[in-house]
């Protein structure tokens, strides 16, 4: 999708710190971290939110959250807990309108969020 910062970043043309890809999704490092561990997993196919997620779609939700529990144990935050977040819309404070699921390790987390 053109002028998808995330498509971008997919695509190479962005540096991302990559931590972990594979057909499905792309995962890379916050570039404003909110945790010592702030990884942005998002799904190879440009999906505007949650809200976009279609039918076809949920094999790339299946594949996020896979890679989020590897990533959890690899980070060796698993076992402590962590926290994922799907940002959705302007009152859910989504930025980036393309996809992404949050995995925040590494500190404790306040309930409820602000
Ligand atoms: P959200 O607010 O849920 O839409 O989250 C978007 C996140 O994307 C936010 O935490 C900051 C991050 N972000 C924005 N631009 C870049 C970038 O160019 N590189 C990286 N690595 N992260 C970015």
């Amino acid at each position: 999708m053109e002028d998808c910062l995330f498509c971008k970043i997919i695509a190479g043309e962005i540096p991302g710190n990559k931590v972990y890809e594979d057909d499905m999704v792309y995962a890379f490092y916050d570039i404003d971290p909110k945790a010592p561990e702030h990884i942005l997993i998002i799904p190879k196919k440009h999906i505007k939110s949650i809200l976009e997620v279609g039918e076809g779609d949920f094999c790339y939700i299946e594949a996020m959250i896979k890679a989020a529990q590897k990533l959890a144990a690899e980070k060796g935050f698993a076992q402590d807990g962590f926290r994922l977040v799907f940002n959705t819309g302007a009152n859910g404070g989504q930025t980036v309108h393309h996809l992404h699921l949050h995995l925040l390790g590494g500190r404790e987390f306040g309930w409820p969020p602000g």
